[in-house]
């Protein structure tokens, strides 16, 4: 749930509808279930292995879309004494952004649209001699039961949507961005009782995918430099954030 203090605006249009839905419901579905299908796609073909450390795996395609980097981007990695519920909850509440978040100048939400969808604007830092970019983009997290015995996978969805509090201001260049964050739950030796259950039983199985447009031409080397040391740096960091914040609480299944 986001804290009514982190509100900044809500919508009086009549897009939020009373039985639930709201305008972009369709789009947040369909988005969810793409993300879905395309997580199980293995990278044996076409995808280069960038980074490596311990269980942690960066993958990615080189594509260009008129001349710009548009490089999917596909990681894996395996995380001791937290669960997917947990990596998911750090990632999408908007008050922990900062505190992992080293290539932001500036979050917020600019608009609520469910318990479960926000939409964010952010300020990127900026990346000599690449102008500034912007972003704008709906935030959904969702629990999928798969079985009452099996543990539920957590995902977290980031898609480019416009919004009118947050028009595109030149210098800035709007990015578009569509990246999901998919976990699950792997449990140890599970003991009888599910209360018995302890940090050191669990891990996650983390799987981050990202398509970023940069929304303007960037020098190509200079953007797939940065992307190689930015992406591995941010999953270090953000995971390693949340084993620190979670290590003396609660295991939040
Ligand atoms: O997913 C991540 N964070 C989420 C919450 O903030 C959210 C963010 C999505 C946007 C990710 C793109 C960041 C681009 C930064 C602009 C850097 C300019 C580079 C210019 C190069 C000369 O989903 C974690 C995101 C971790 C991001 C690591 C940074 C990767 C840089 C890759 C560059 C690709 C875009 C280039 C845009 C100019």
């Amino acid at each position: 749930a986001v804290p009514v203090s982190t509100i900044v605006s809500k919508s009086n249009d009549d897009n939020s509808e009373s039985n639930g839905k709201h305008r972009l419901t369709d789009d947040v579905e369909r988005i969810v279930q793409e993300h879905l299908q395309y997580v199980r796609e293995d990278v044996s073909n076409g995808w280069d292995l960038i980074h490596q450390d311990g269980e942690m795996k960066v993958y990615r395609r080189e594509v260009e879309e008129n001349g710009i980097v548009v490089d999917p981007l596909k990681c894996f990695h395996t995380i001791k004494g937290v669960t997917g519920h947990e990596i998911c909850r750090y990632f999408w509440e908007f008050q922990y952004r900062m505190e992992w978040e080293t290539t932001l100048d500036s979050t917020k939400i600019i608009e609520a649209l469910d318990p479960d969808t926000v939409i964010f604007f952010q300020l990127h830092k900026r990346v000599w001699p690449a102008a500034q970019r912007d972003s704008c983009f709906w935030s959904h997290i969702r629990c999928i039961s798969h079985s009452d015995e099996d543990q539920p996978t957590w995902l977290v969805v980031n898609y480019t949507t416009p919004h009118p509090l947050a028009p595109i201001k030149s210098p800035q260049v709007r990015l578009v961005a569509n990246v999901a964050l998919i976990c699950e739950t792997i449990i140890s030796e599970p003991p009888l009782d599910p209360k018995d259950i302890k940090r050191e039983n669990i891990q996650c199985k983390l799987t981050y995918v990202a398509f970023v447009n940069p929304g303007g031409w960037v020098p190509s080397a200079a953007l797939r430099g940065v992307a190689k040391r930015e992406y591995p740096r941010f999953l270090k960091r953000f995971t390693s954030y949340v084993v620190e914040q979670t290590r003396n609480k609660p295991i939040l299944f």
